[in-house]
């Protein structure tokens, strides 16, 4: 952990060196672990994963080897591990011993992260999903940047955000619940698939359109393929969820596409007379569509449908070459 963060009194950071005594507070040691001050709260009622000490007025003060301990948890746990497990494992760790390696369990591997972490049973999948139940906006965000950043665009949605996503909508059709932890989540991956930096040097001239159906909301794999784009070296225009109909035509018109990307997630959105509808343009653009809403039987014998993210991929930088 190299974030330097000064010691907080009375709740406040003062900024100052720190008083190793004093202890670090709840909210700085928050703040550092990127958690929530009440998952620090539970974790010690639930789990005697705490402070060992308490200053005046019986406000907690976590030392550094208290702190070593909940960096060792809160690690785990964003490898998918069971989080009374997780406090086991750090509550056993030797003081001052070496730090974990990332995605290896303490104490002889008797938590099985790192391997069998991929899959819809996976144990990173396992713990997402868990931070996303707890609504722990933090730990979703580290854990969707983590593998954002080793695995690629491509994988990690197929690996990691796809089945999450899915558990939770399956979860909401069980039982209608969830809907807050969908709209975090999604905000949470949008923030996240934002941040992959657009191409340097595009391989493309004219832009490649991402648009969702008029009213789909569900814009989330635009942003994906957006993402997953600029990772290949191609710049794409995206214009989001619900684009009404002549919006994306006045777009057409204005920017002469190469390709034009519509999504629908839903059958109420996935009219496929409307993408009759779309201008011609010269020269004319590839017109491509994916997602579970369209009528794929009554699909235009021009529009090509895809049915994966790499299909996306593969389909909208077929023209342009080898990178
Ligand atoms: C996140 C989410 C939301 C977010 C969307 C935020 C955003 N900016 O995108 C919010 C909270 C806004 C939302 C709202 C609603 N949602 Co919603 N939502 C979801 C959720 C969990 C993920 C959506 C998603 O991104 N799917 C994309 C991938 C993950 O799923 P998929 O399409 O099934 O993937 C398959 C293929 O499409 C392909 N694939 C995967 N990724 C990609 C990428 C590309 C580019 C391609 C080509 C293919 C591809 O591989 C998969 C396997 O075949 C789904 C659950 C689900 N299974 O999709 C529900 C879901 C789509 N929502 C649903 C519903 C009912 C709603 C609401 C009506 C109520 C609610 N739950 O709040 C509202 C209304 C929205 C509206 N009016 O349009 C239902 C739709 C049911 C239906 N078939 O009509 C679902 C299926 C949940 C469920 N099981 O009931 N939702």
């Amino acid at each position: 952990m190299n974030r330097t963060l000064g010691y907080a009194i009375d709740g406040r950071d003062m900024g100052g060196p720190p008083d190793r005594e004093a202890g670090l507070s709840v909210g700085a040691v928050a703040q550092r672990l990127g958690v929530a001050a009440s998952t620090l709260r539970t974790w010690d009622r639930r789990y005697g994963i705490g402070p060992t000490r308490r200053s005046t007025g019986a406000h907690r003060r976590y030392t550094p080897a208290d702190i070593a301990r909940l960096e060792v948890m809160h690690r785990l746990l964003l490898s998918g591990a069971p989080p009374g497990e997780a406090a086991r494992v750090a509550l056993d760790a030797p003081p001052g011993g070496p730090p974990l390696p990332r995605g290896h369990g303490a104490g002889g591997n008797r938590v099985p992260v790192g391997a069998a972490t991929r899959g819809p049973e996976g144990a990173e999948v396992r713990g997402l999903a868990r931070a996303a139940m707890a609504l722990d906006g933090p730990a979703m965000g580290d854990a969707v940047r983590t593998a954002l950043g080793r695995d690629g665009v491509v994988r990690a949605w197929n690996e990691l955000f796809v089945p999450v996503l899915e558990g939770i909508g399956r979860r909401y059709a069980a039982s209608g619940d969830c809907v807050d932890v969908e709209h975090l989540l999604s905000a949470v991956l949008l923030g996240r698939l934002a941040e992959v930096p657009p191409p340097v040097r595009p391989r493309n001239a004219r832009p490649v359109l991402l648009a969702c159906a008029p009213e789909e909301q569900h814009s989330l794999p635009v942003h994906a393929l957006a993402a997953a784009l600029a990772e290949a070296g191609i710049a794409a225009t995206l214009l989001g969820a619900r684009v009404p109909e002549p919006a994306l035509a006045a777009a057409i018109r204005r920017t002469g596409p190469n390709a034009v990307f519509v999504w629908s997630q839903t059958a109420e959105t996935g009219a496929p007379a409307r993408l009759g509808a779309l201008p011609a343009s010269r020269p004319p653009y590839r017109l491509v569509v994916g997602g579970p809403g369209w009528a794929r039987d009554r699909l235009p014998a021009s529009v090509t449908p895809v049915a994966s993210l790499d299909e996306a991929v593969a389909e909208l930088t077929s023209m342009y070459g080898r990178p």
